[in-house]
């Protein structure tokens, strides 16, 4: 049997930027041109199956981009395998936000984090203001996975969540992380799941409200 992991992401930037449509698009490959502003955040889960067979399951945050809920925000990014921070390729002031999230990240959440950077709105290219190349330069210097997406169009949206993906650990959990990590890092490793059927109460599934 092929084997199978899950990782939690969480999904951070400006409000109205496009997280809770990236969400919908990669989960339910669905756009809806009005969509309500997350209260809170929204949970979802979502499969990806890769070439050689193994399947990763995300655990998805749809974090809310309001700035009254910026308080709830480490909750979910704390225990976190990888984060998506979305700007807006036609607002400018969105990849500012975007980059304050990556520092805090960067200073609070799991020294292995991955993080990707996504410029969405691709299809409003015509109006944008953040350039490929910018956005690209910058997220090379941070060591940061980057790509642009339409949830509108779809397009790079399945793309973008399967190099993260591929890039998340495969191996045992807590194993070979490496780093100082924290107490508990072991709990944001990739989970076999495979193993954990076999190696009952090692993993528990856990809300981070
Ligand atoms: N043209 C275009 N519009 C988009 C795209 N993605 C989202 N939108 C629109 O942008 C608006 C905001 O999208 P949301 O997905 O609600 O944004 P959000 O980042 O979840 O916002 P908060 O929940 O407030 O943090 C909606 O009207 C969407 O239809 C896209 O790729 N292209
Ligand atoms: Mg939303």
């Amino acid at each position: 049997m092929s084997k199978q992991f899950q990782f939690k992401l969480v999904l951070l930037g400006e409000s109205a930027v496009g997280k809770s449509s990236l969400v919908l698009r990669f989960v339910k490959d669905q756009f809806d041109d009005y969509r309500e502003s997350t209260i809170g955040a929204a949970f979802l889960t979502q499969t990806v199956t890769l070439e050689d067979g193994t399947s990763v399951k995300f655990e998805i945050w749809d974090t809310a981009g309001q700035e009254r809920y910026k308080s709830l925000a480490p909750m979910y990014y704390r225990n976190a395998n990888c984060a998506v921070v979305v700007y807006d390729i036609t607002q400018s002031a969105s990849l500012e936000k975007a980059r304050s999230w990556i520092r805090e990240l960067q200073r609070q959440a799991d020294p292995s984090i991955i993080i990707a950077l996504c410029g969405n709105k691709s299809d409003l290219a015509a109006r944008r203001q953040v350039s490929e190349e910018e956005a690209r330069k910058y997220a090379e210097e941070e060591g940061l996975m980057w790509g642009e997406t339409s949830a509108k169009s779809g397009e790079g949206v399945t793309e973008i969540f399967t190099e993260i993906a591929k890039k998340l650990p495969k191996n045992a959990p807590a194993a070979g992380r490496g780093g100082p990590g924290r107490t508990g890092a072991g709990a944001r490793s990739g989970v076999d799941l495979n193993k954990q059927a076999n190696a009952q109460g090692e993993q528990n599934e856990q809300c981070n409200c």
